[in-house]
Formats: C-alpha cells, structure tokens, sequence
C-alpha cells in the first residue's frame, strides 16, 4: 500500500529524500531537462528530471512517458515558487510502474459529449476529485446533523409495488413475472418506521424516469429523507433550515482547498437559517408581477422557479401548495380546504427546488378518500392505511435532492457535474 501522498511533500524541508507514486498528466520537455506533473488524490507535484542529477535511464524515461501513466519517483524536495503547492521534487530516479502507449482520449478542448462518454476517465482530473471531496464531506455534515439531533438512521428497499409520488414517472421492473417498481422515494416506508423510532432519516437513490430533458433531473438520484413523529409543517421546515444550513457551512468551511480548485467562493452568511416562508398564493403574485401568469392550481416547473428565485439571496420556503398541485398524502390545512401543509425549499438565484415535503394526513378516513380523489386504488396501499388504524400520530417529513443542494452551493450548470456516473435519459454509460 502506497504510505505516502504527492501533498505530504509540502511539510519537508528542502533537501529531504522523497518518494513520490502518482500519474503524468503532463510533461513538458526542454532537451535534456524534463517535467512532469504528477497527480495522486492529493493533488499536483512537479517534479524536474535534469541530466547529470538524475541517471540516463531515468530522464530516457521521463522524456518519452505518456500522459496518465502511473510513475514512481525518488526526488530530492525543493522550494520552488512557480511549481504548484510551492515544492517541486528533484528526481534522482524515475521509474515508470505502468505505461501508456496510446493517446489518452481527453485532450484540451474536447467537447461536452467526449467527455461524458469517457467520464471514466474524466473523473481523475483534479476538478472532479475537489468536488466529490467536497460531496462526500456534506453528506458527512448531513448525517452528523441527524445523528446529533436524535434521529436513526434506516435503509428501505428500493423496490416497490404502489407509487409515492404519482406514475409518470415510475420505473417499471419485472419483478419475476410481477410487475414491481424502483421507488421515487422511501417516505412511505419512514413513516412506518417512525412507530418505532420517532426520527428517522436515509440516504440512498431514488429513481424518477424523467421524460424532459433538463439541468436538474436525473433519473436516479440520491436522497436524503427523514420522517418526524409528533411533528407539523412548521417543526419540518425548522429541521429543514437548520439540516441544510448548519451542514452546508461545515462542509464549505472544511474545503477551501477544494473550492479554490474549482473557482468558487459561495458565500456562507446567506445559508444562516431561518429562511423565509412565501405561501403559494403569495408566490403567484411576485410572480405576476414579473410578467409570468400561473393559473392557481398548477405546480411550478424549472422555468417558474427560475424567474421566483432570482431576485433571492438565501434560500426559502415555498408553502400551501394547492392540493391538485401536490401528492395524495399531504395533509390538507384545515383553515383552508384548497391547500395542503406542504413546503419546499428553493435555493436562491435561479436554481429553484431543493427539498420536499410537508405533513402527512394521519387520519384514515381523509387519506382513504385522498386516494380515491386522485383516482387510486387504497388496497395498492393497504400496508400504508395500516399505520392510520393502529395509534396514528401526527407527523412531517421531507426529502433533499443531494445532487441539487450541490449544484445550487457550487453553481454548477447541470445536476449531471454532482454526481460521479450520472443516469439521464439520454445517458445510462458509462
Ligand atoms: O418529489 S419530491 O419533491 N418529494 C418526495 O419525493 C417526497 N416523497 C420526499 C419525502 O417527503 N420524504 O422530491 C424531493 C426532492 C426534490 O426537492 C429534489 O431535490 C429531489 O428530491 N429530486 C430530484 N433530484 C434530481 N433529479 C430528479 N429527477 C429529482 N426529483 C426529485
């Protein structure tokens, strides 16, 4: 196992004996002088192989090694200001671990589409590695803040026999002769959890087969849900605030690094919760008054959340969405019969929904008929009905789109750049 990283270099006095393992991804050749960058998961060193200090062999070697070949160099460290990360490695031996004939396929300046087909290779660049690192810490924060705050953790099945949030978008699966399909959300099997557990939350993919083509859908995606018992619409939208604010900040502070790479600098104080609460109806009227006409009833799409948030600096709550709007399990607000106790939360500057959710009817009588409203079958959904019959509770819960929470805090242009293997409609390879 490799012991030590291209980054540890940064830390030894000049002079030291260092050996370096990582891959070329550049060389630069000035007749008997050559450089190499090389690259591991920490990042960049360079390292300079001059004639007379390091043997025939290895600059023989240096000077005609390929791009994204793993090489290992013996190197003498040293201060250097030009050189990435401020050091640079004087090779005294460079031996090559595992060469590479052939071109490597991306090149500077090739086009969007090579480089989603070769992503399995895309992703080693330096760009990539900082923003995984960057993803990989938030759904860290994410799970700290849960665990700090009570909730356990449960994992659901992914196959499912009855909708959660309405068909067109279901995956079916032939489930051995029975037709089965991929879940678009594990809710329904939290909200039985909660009998036991009372706060419970999961991350793991959910699966919508998305007909549009847009820079924020996938079709399978990863999502953090969590179930509340005892709970309101008001205590899941301050769970939501504080969850999303307090582990974006950690996670952001913790990767300066990272962002510098990538050329970002968000700004933390407009994550600081609370977060504002604009009721639908509300938000049809700052809506209007933009110039965009939504008839009262229908839910918002990409479009109409881009024009809302634009004008917005930190993220708010979208509320009371009409009932025709929204699922069959939104509890229905008993001071207004036309809408439910439902919210999401829109990030700010044009990037629109980033979470969902809201309370659930806890009463069998109103979600029986729910269902048969909205033209479904309650015996698909009798296991659901049971836990109505048996000591309901009132109860919120809500589900993030990690890949969305991403792209909105690092300003990405596609949901796609969030994720290491993205699943689209038009993309199921690499
Ligand atoms: O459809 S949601 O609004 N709500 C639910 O699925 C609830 N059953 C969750 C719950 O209450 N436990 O989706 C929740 C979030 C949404 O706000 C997005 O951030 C994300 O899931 N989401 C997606 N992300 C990427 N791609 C697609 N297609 C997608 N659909 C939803």
């Amino acid at each position: 196992m490799k012991t030590s990283y291209l980054a540890d270099v940064r830390g030894l006095q000049d002079g030291s004996r260092f050996k370096a393992v990582g891959w070329v991804m550049r060389r630069r050749s000035h007749g008997r002088l050559v450089f190499l960058d090389l690259r591991d998961s920490t990042g960049l060193l360079q390292v300079a192989v001059k004639a007379g200090v390091a043997d025939e062999a290895s600059l023989k070697a240096a000077s005609m090694v390929g791009r994204e070949s793993l090489v290992e160099v013996d190197g003498l460290v040293r201060t250097e200001a030009r050189a990435p990360g401020g050091k640079e490695l004087t090779a005294l031996q460079v031996r090559v671990l595992s060469g590479v004939a052939q071109d490597f396929p991306l090149r500077k300046g090739v086009g969007a589409k090579v480089l989603w087909d070769n992503r399995h290779l895309a992703l080693r660049s330096l760009r990539v590695s900082a923003l995984m690192k960057i993803r990989a810490r938030l759904l860290s924060a994410l799970r700290r803040w849960f665990e700090e705050n009570g909730f356990t953790e449960i994992n659901c099945p992914s196959f499912i026999t009855a909708a959660v949030e309405g068909g067109a978008t279901l995956f079916k699966v032939d489930y051995f002769g029975k037709t089965a399909y991929l879940t678009q959300s594990v809710q329904f099997y939290q909200e039985a959890a909660i009998f036991g557990l009372e706060k419970v939350y999961s991350v793991q993919p959910s699966f919508r087969a998305e007909k549009s083509k847009t820079k924020r859908h996938l079709t399978e995606f990863w999502h953090v849900e969590a179930e509340i018992a005892h709970a309101g619409l008001s205590d899941m939208m301050g769970v939501v605030e504080r969850l999303v604010g307090e582990s974006s900040i950690q996670a952001l502070q913790q990767s300066g690094e990272e962002l510098r790479i990538l050329g970002r600098k968000p700004r933390l104080d407009v994550l600081e919760p609370p977060y504002e609460r604009i009721k639908y109806s509300e938000a049809l009227e700052i809506l209007e008054s933009k110039g965009v006409d939504v008839p009262w009833g229908t839910d918002l799409g990409a479009d109409e959340e881009r024009v809302l948030t634009e004008g917005f600096e930190k993220p708010f709550f979208l509320t009371h969405f009409p009932r025709e709007a929204k699922a069959f399990y939104h509890r229905i607000d008993p001071s207004d019969g036309r809408v439910t106790l439902s919210a999401d939360l829109l990030a700010p500057r044009g990037y629109g929904e980033v979470v969902g959710g809201g309370e659930r009817i806890f009463s069998l009588e109103e979600l029986v008929a729910r269902i048969e409203a909205e033209g479904l079958d309650p015996k698909d959904y009798e296991w659901y009905l049971d836990l109505r019959r048996y000591g309901s509770v009132q109860h919120a819960g809500f589900g993030l789109g990690l890949e969305r929470l991403i792209q909105w805090l690092l300003e990405l242009k596609s949901i796609k750049t969030a994720t290491l293997f993205p699943r689209t409609r038009a993309r199921i390879y690499p």
